[in-house]
């Protein structure tokens, strides 16, 4: 169960985000009436949200979750392979160290963002991607194993981050699109298939027994619901325009 998350309202700049999308800038009023939505969606799931106020300076910071991973045992503070994100990490550290004693950093050569680790459980699995690599996953490895956790290594061939196509919603439930269906370590989970042309809605997450949707992809709203999981659905438009979903808007711990 999650007790707590972490947001930040996106800036005006968020129009100069980075996006391969090419589905228009965003509307930013609507960004923020779909934020507060959000904020609203994650308190229903009964956490304490802790909204951070927009930072100008980083077009991409409403997409918090790349910059830290949160775990039981540690935080580790990332540090992104976008140049443009790499100075999203310094507020964050210092406000996770109210909440965690233990506090690691990834360090050059290695890059992370953390829309690349999916956790299950206490295994993380680390998406090798253009924004995370090798040095940086091992590094994630070897903190996570000095707290009695594991991590292993992903390819990444098409997709952005590793859970732009899957999401762990815990009881063994993953769901899976695209690239990651053929992966041999998945198999050993209960797969919910999003088909391609809902990918989009693969990048879901789960909140203390609910799972937040994007709306507008009712294939895939039919399947996780099929695996009786309470629905909330969200509508992420002017985040899809650059690149970003549900589970990049926020820090869950
Ligand atoms: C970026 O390209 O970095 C942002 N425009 C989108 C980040 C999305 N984050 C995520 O999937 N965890």
């Amino acid at each position: 169960m999650f007790r707590r998350a972490i947001v930040r309202i996106p800036g005006k700049s968020m129009v100069n985000g980075l996006t391969t999308a090419e589905s228009g800038v965003p509307n930013y009023e609507l960004a923020l009436v779909q934020h507060s939505e959000y904020v609203k969606a994650l308190r229903e799931c009964g956490l304490e949200v802790l909204v951070l106020n927009a930072d100008e300076q980083f077009p991409d910071s409403t997409f918090i979750e790349d910059v830290a991973l949160l775990t039981k045992d540690c935080a580790i503070i990332t540090n992104p392979g976008a140049p443009s994100r790499k100075g999203e990490t310094a507020e964050i550290k210092e406000m996770l160290k109210e909440y965690f004693t233990n506090i690691e950093e990834i360090r050059e050569p290695g890059t992370v963002e953390a829309g690349d680790i999916m956790m299950t459980g206490s295994h993380f699995y680390i998406g090798l991607s253009e924004r995370t690599n090798e040095n940086g996953a091992r590094q994630v490895i070897k903190y996570l194993q000095k707290y009695g956790m594991t991590g292993s290594m992903i390819s990444l061939e098409k997709v952005l981050h590793l859970k732009t196509g899957l999401a762990y919603l815990e009881k063994n439930n993953l769901v899976v699109c695209g690239e990651f269906l053929s992966i041999v370590e998945f198999q050993k989970f209960n797969i919910l298939k999003i088909d391609n042309d809902e990918s989009y809605a693969a990048n879901c997450i789960w909140v203390n027994g609910r799972v937040l949707i994007p709306k507008g992809y009712p294939k895939a709203r039919k399947i996780i619901e099929g695996a009786a999981y309470p629905i909330i659905e969200l509508d992420v438009s002017e985040f899809r325009k650059l690149d970003g979903g549900l589970s990049c808007l926020s820090l869950r711990f």
